[in-house]
């Protein structure tokens, strides 16, 4: 440590001094005046220097090892991305070719001789890209096999359309015993999940019910929860001049049922929900529970993924609906997913909606037109009804 006494006529004057000689280290011990003059004690430790330069060194030091660790974790992750990528793509390769194995093994796997005849699975490739599934198609597929001629490889159009009628008898299995042709019900319920299109099919019905059969209709909305709902349904009913009433509650339902005791047809909206919903579906049946009997239509929309769509179908099966009226079809190039849905539910479909306009685009619909829309494909969705 070195110690120095300096003289000054001020304080600013000792501290130039100071630094000038002993650096910008140096500190000052103590100071006073003596005679007018200042006298003023500083010093300054040897050692820092040095202990400051290792002390810079090894922060640097320090600093390049973590820099030099980063750089070999960047470049670690860089080559595991690197491989994962190159694994992505072997992977994707090896799902397609697991997935055309497995194909091919359901065709191989529904016939008897180990020949796989041509016009079969030809049909099978084509339900399956028309968005059938597998199990279905291949139940088809095994149905068909009872037809001589729908083996034969020349044959693919007899094939196709034998495929075609045996779907469209699976297809109307489900509509056995609705008891909907032999008397109409009075009241008509729309539900489902959010934005599938209830609202808009019941003006489209509502439009259909007033013009069309000259139906003396009624319009009920129970959705209190979105904004604009009730608004959105009665531009509707204004433009028709149909009577619109709001009831949330089981009560106020009523209330309005006896209200609208002169009308041949009471159309029904509900808020759309998320099906996971629980607490809501049992308030709608408990709501729904009455004597007299209830039309209720589950609106699907074609641009839900096949999973939503099974989801809604199962979830909603707590309030009874008869019916599936599917929507969206304007906006959607396969249909296999209303057949996969109907042999699921086992329920019929009587209306499909293929776009925004009221009333126009609603069309009534059947078995056989429902088969000929999922084999033929999109050129077939304009079902006039
Ligand atoms: N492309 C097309 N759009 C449709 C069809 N049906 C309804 N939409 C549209 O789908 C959107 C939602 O329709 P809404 O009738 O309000 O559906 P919602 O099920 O009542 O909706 P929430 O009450 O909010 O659950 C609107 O923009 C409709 O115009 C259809 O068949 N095709
Ligand atoms: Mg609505």
């Amino acid at each position: 440590m070195q110690i120095k006494r300096y003289d000054a006529l001020s304080i600013n004057e000792a501290m130039q001094k100071i630094k000038a000689d002993m650096g910008p280290d140096a500190i000052v011990l103590s100071s006073r005046r003596l005679n007018g003059r200042l006298e003023v004690v500083a010093a300054r430790d040897d050692n820092y220097e040095i202990l400051k330069k290792s002390k810079v060194e090894k922060c640097k030091k320090e600093e390049s090892d973590t820099f030099s660790l980063f750089r070999s974790d960047v470049n670690e992750l860089k080559s595991f991305i690197m491989d994962f990528k190159k694994q992505g793509g072997i992977y994707a390769e090896l799902t397609e070719i697991k997935e055309t194995m497995g194909l091919l093994f359901d065709v191989l796997g529904i016939q008897n001789n180990g020949r796989v005849p041509f016009s079969l699975s030809k049909v099978y490739y084509h339900l399956i890209s028309a968005g059938v599934s597998k199990q279905r198609a291949c139940a088809l597929i095994a149905d068909l096999k009872s037809d001589s001629r729908a083996e034969d490889s020349e044959n693919y159009h007899y094939t196709l359309s034998a495929a075609e009628n045996m779907m469209k008898r699976s297809i109307a299995s489900s509509y056995r015993n609705t008891g909907r042709n032999t008397k109409k019900k009075r009241i008509s319920t729309f539900v489902g999940p959010t934005g599938e299109g209830k609202t808009t099919t019941l003006a489209k019905l509502a439009a259909r019910c007033l013009f069309e059969d000259k139906l003396n209709v009624g319009i009920i909305t129970m959705d209190t929860y979105r904004i604009g709902a009730v608004e959105q349904l009665k531009r509707y009913a204004d433009i028709m001049d149909i009577p619109m009433e709001v009831a949330s509650e089981k009560k106020g339902f009523e209330r309005v049922l006896n209200k609208f005791a002169d009308k041949d047809v009471i159309l029904v909206d509900t808020p759309g929900k998320s099906c996971g919903d629980e607490s809501y579906l049992l308030k709608l049946k408990k709501c729904f529970a009455m004597d007299f009997p209830m039309e209720m239509n589950l609106v699907l929309s074609m641009t839900s993924s096949q999973e939503s769509m099974m989801d809604a179908v199962e979830r909603f099966g707590i309030v009874n609906y008869n019916n599936i009226i599917f929507t969206k079809l304007d906006d959607s190039k396969k249909f296999g997913s209303i057949y996969n849905v109907i042999d699921h539910a086992g329920k019929p479909v009587f209306y499909v909606a293929n776009g925004q306009n009221v009333p126009q685009d609603l069309n009534k619909t059947d078995p056989a037109k429902l088969a000929r829309l999922i084999v033929g494909g999109a050129d077939d969705r304009r079902l006039e009804g």
